[in-house]
């Protein structure tokens, strides 16, 4: 029983590391993160989904991508990854519905949810910040 919960714990551990290095997307490694940094990351990291590479994602391509997604964290021992690539976000992005998710709809998504992060408003994600919006995100 104890080790379980020593194993869930450092689950939950590395979990919010990933998470938290995800965030800080920290390209010029100048300790904070600005609004393209973060964006050029997600987009990056979404459009290696791109298998045909025309440029967008498809349902298809977005599900595969994920099912990799899901694998990797599986194989690292991180919690929740059951979490990981649920449908859910492939219609939230597709803004105009065309059944692809573009770059530009990628961009569209999350400079909004950057400035969310950015609590002081400064332009700038800094750790402290990104450690925060991390505890926020894991309270709901
Ligand atoms: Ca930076
Ligand atoms: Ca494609
Ligand atoms: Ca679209």
């Amino acid at each position: 029983m104890r080790k379980l919960v020593l194993i869930t714990a450092v689950a939950l551990l590395s979990a919010s590391a990933a998470n938290a290095q995800q965030l800080l997307a920290d390209a010029n490694k100048d300790g904070k993160v600005t609004q393209k940094e973060y964006q050029d990351s997600r987009r990056n990291f979404l459009m290696r989904s791109d298998r045909n590479k025309d440029g967008k994602l498809s349902r298809d391509e977005w599900t595969k991508g994920a099912e990799l997604v899901k694998a990797q964290v599986r194989d690292e021992g991180v919690d929740g990854w059951p979490k990981i690539g649920k449908a859910g976000l492939f219609d939230i992005l597709d803004t105009n519905k065309d059944g692809s998710v573009t770059p530009t709809e990628i961009d569209a998504y999350y400079g909004p949810r950057f400035a969310t992060f950015d609590t002081n408003h400064d332009g700038f994600v800094t750790r402290s910040e990104a450690n925060a919006a991390e505890k926020a995100a894991r309270k709901k």
